[in-house]
């Protein structure tokens, strides 16, 4: 029980396996461990597939030959142990280029250098077979608004995503691009901040129908929001391409935890979500272990990950099939009758309407006892 299968698609970027421990206080703990060697742990642990920046395998100032030797020894590792690649993601944010953001600028060299680099980072993840691409301005943001126009970002935003769509048809790649938002961290405010400001930027851009979203979970609790409900929107408007699965307390620094770690209620809520829903993508993990483990306890980030999702998961089917809570959960959702579509007549009937407002709302809705249920159930004394 619980263990990792292909079918699961539990997936890791090469970053968060490779996460040194290092942070704005103090230096790296552990070693480096090489992209082939991470594919040999992931392979270990049971994850399926590895997610990569172009510059997590390749060294931005490799030379062409250099890169096409390390990208054919990545994909005989992978073959090796069955990894696949379903997203890569470019890295816009690192050098030092990138320090008043990337599409984003104010010089146009930097946002040009920006696109190049992006472009290579989708060869770089076509040849490695992935069909997701993930774009996350962290550096599209400011300290300070004096810089520039408020609208200004939003259109070279909007230029850049329009671009890089035309690519995509040009090259026939056949990528979907996923969008990523966060509140801040590393910039004082990034202008994308939330997942729902992606949502609403999406039908602006010229190829709406190849551009989704990749909520995070830690992302959305940063910004103070209920991730699940952001999925869930996502989902609803068919952009949920992609998922970044961790966990955060609000309120904090950018944390990273263990999936699961820090709001197991919520992420049985989210779990339940991805399951029920019927969301075929990968469940792809972006977090990293504590700055106190060594690799044993990288081991043990990774694996409590997975094991932590497949756990919910089944709690999400007990959920399910639990009489009671279903009996409660049917009562409290009656089927409604008739059609909530505007005609003439049908208006008309509705403003004739009346309702016995106090009868209606002295109905108790009974969430206080599904809710100590579903607590119960995920205690395990249910
Ligand atoms: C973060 C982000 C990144 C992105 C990654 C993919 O907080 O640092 O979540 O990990 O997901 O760069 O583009
Ligand atoms: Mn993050
Ligand atoms: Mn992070
Ligand atoms: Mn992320």
């Amino acid at each position: 029980a619980y263990q990792p299968r292909p079918e699961h698609k539990f997936s890791f970027g090469l970053w968060t396996i490779a996460n040194r421990g290092r942070d704005p206080f103090g230096d790296a703990v552990r070693p480096t461990i090489p992209p082939n060697d991470i594919v040999a742990l992931l392979r270990e642990v049971g994850a399926w597939g590895v997610n990569l920046h172009d510059n997590d395998l390749v060294p931005i100032d490799a030379t062409p030959s250099e890169r096409d030797k390390i990208v054919r020894d990545f994909q005989a590792a992978c073959r090796q142990h069955g990894i696949v690649v379903p997203m890569a993601t470019v890295n816009l944010f690192f050098d030092p280029i990138f320090k008043d953001g990337a599409f984003t600028a104010n010089d146009a060299d930097v946002r040009a250098y920006a696109l190049q680099k992006t472009m290579r980072a989708m060869d770089l993840g076509a040849e490695l077979g992935a069909k997701l691409f993930v774009l996350w301005g962290g550096r599209e943001g400011t300290e300070t608004d004096a810089c520039r126009r408020p609208e200004e970002p939003f259109k070279r935003l909007r230029e850049a995503i329009d671009y890089l769509c035309e690519y995509n048809l040009d090259k026939k790649y056949g990528f979907k691009f996923a969008l990523e938002a966060k509140p801040n961290e590393p910039r004082g405010d990034i202008y994308m901040p939330t997942t729902g400001a992606y949502l609403g930027f999406i039908p602006t851009l010229a190829h709406p129908e190849m551009v989704g979203v990749n909520p995070e979970v830690a992302h959305e609790h940063m910004a103070g929001l209920n991730a699940l409900h952001a999925v869930a929107q996502a989902w609803e408007a068919g952009k949920l391409f992609h998922i970044d699965l961790n966990d955060q307390n609000p309120g904090r620094y950018d944390q990273d935890f263990r999936f699961a770690s820090a709001t197991p209620k919520s992420m049985f809520w989210l779990v339940k979500f991805l399951e029920d829903s019927g969301y075929q993508g990968p469940r792809h993990f972006d977090a990293h272990a504590y700055r106190t483990e060594d690799i044993a306890g990288v081991k043990d980030f990774a694996r409590g990950c997975m094991r932590s999702y497949l756990i919910l998961k089944e709690k999400a089917q007990r959920w399910n099939a639990d009489k009671e809570i279903q009996q409660i959960f049917s009562e409290i959702n009656p089927q409604t009758t008739g059609s909530s579509k505007y005609s003439h007549d049908g208006a008309l009937s509705l403003l004739n309407r009346t309702y016995d407002r106090a009868a209606i709302a002295k109905r108790g809705l009974q969430y206080e006892r599904l809710d100590q249920l579903t607590m119960e159930l995920l205690w395990g004394i249910r």
